[in-house]
């Protein structure tokens, strides 16, 4: 097998391997396949921990914060920095990138960080899969990192046990901005900057949002991501300055009382089946589409069934329907 030199190098915590191994994944979806059968059955150990929120708002001070907090616990921490935004990986990330790296020791901490360069079969695809590289890596835990507060987080969070919302004081318009994106996948909001006026104007206006989140009906598709029911878990609320450290003991009480409620309610059943579920979903997309562009492409009868819908005797539904009975994959 091409890959098990790396593949049993990365078991043993070589950070070479695992960062070879990432770009294949990146750059590669055959690579993926292979790599990921070869180690998924080494993967399910670390604690995955999803952070965002609006440029500025002190992401990268907050997770050098936490990150320095989990180490010196002896812990192992992987960082991948995602920015959906962007087809490069340089300018912001590339300095935090290198800035944390002169902050911490390559054997506990692996940064990596991931632009939108149209992966084959999509950037959360690819995401899920460098998760599972560090896991395997043996990472406890592993700090997932995107930029702003929209819906292309989501897909991103899907694999995330607990996900942060930094927010600031005096920004205005940021809760609406989590209204309209990430709102269903947030577990905690964390007011950073607390030492500029307003932190706890901001914590009040979060409650307020929260207290007309109960009121509202999501249908259940908003929930599907791990929370069968919406009153299971209400998002907490803490207020930090990553620059100090100040308040962390409490933002990590936080993170673990998350952790618990998702043992004991068996939330983490549903989060299980539902990640592993929209994996396949997204595997299957890519699969699939690559397929029917191939019969599109190239099979006669296909062919055909164009010429038809040309000349107007068949439409572009029908020959979708004709596609899916010749896949056997109608019921
Ligand atoms: N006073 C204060 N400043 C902070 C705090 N956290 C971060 N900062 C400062 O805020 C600025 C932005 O912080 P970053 O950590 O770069 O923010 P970011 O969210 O990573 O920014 P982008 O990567 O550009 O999206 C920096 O100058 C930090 O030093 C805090 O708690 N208090
Ligand atoms: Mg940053």
């Amino acid at each position: 097998m091409a890959y098990s030199n790396f593949i049993s190098q990365l078991l043993k915590g070589n950070p070479r391997a695992a960062a070879r191994l990432i770009t294949f994944v990146e750059n590669d979806i055959v690579a993926s396949e292979e790599i990921i059968n070869s180690i998924y059955e080494h993967t399910g150990n670390a604690y995955i921990i999803g952070i965002t929120g609006a440029p500025g708002t002190g992401k990268s001070t907050f997770i050098s914060t936490l990150t320095k907090i989990f180490v010196d616990q002896g812990k192992k921490v992987g960082i991948i920095c995602v920015d959906p935004t962007s087809p490069l990986t340089g300018g912001a990330l590339l300095g935090d990138r290198i800035r944390m790296k002169q902050n911490f020791s390559l054997n506990n901490v692996f940064i990596r960080s991931m632009a939108n360069r149209g992966q084959l079969g999509g950037l959360a695809r690819a995401t899920e899969d460098v998760i599972k590289i560090l896991d395997a890596y043996g990472c406890d835990i592993i700090i997932v990192e995107t930029v702003g507060v929209g819906q292309s987080e989501v897909d991103i969070f899907k694999s995330a046990q607990t996900v942060i919302v930094l927010l600031v004081p005096g920004l205005g318009d940021d809760i609406q901005a989590v209204k309209a994106g990430i709102m269903e996948v947030v577990d905690l909001f964390a007011v950073n900057k607390m030492d500029f006026p307003g932190a706890d104007k901001k914590v009040a206006e979060i409650k307020q949002m929260l207290e007309f989140r109960k009121n509202y009906k999501y249908d259940s598709k908003d929930l599907s991501e791990k929370y069968a029911k919406i009153e299971l878990w209400t998002p907490e609320i803490t207020k930090v300055n990553s620059k100090t450290g100040e308040n962390f003991d409490e933002l990590l009480e936080l993170i673990k009382k998350h952790e618990l409620f998702l043992k004991e309610s068996g939330v983490i059943s549903n989060y299980m089946k539902n990640r592993i579920t929209n994996e396949t979903i997204q595997i299957l997309k890519h699969k699939l589409t690559k397929k029917v562009e191939q019969l599109l492409n190239s099979d006669k009868e296909i062919r055909k069934y164009i010429d038809q819908a040309i000349q107007k005797s068949l439409d572009p539904y029908s020959i979708a329907n004709l596609i899916i009975k010749m896949l056997g994959l109608e019921k």
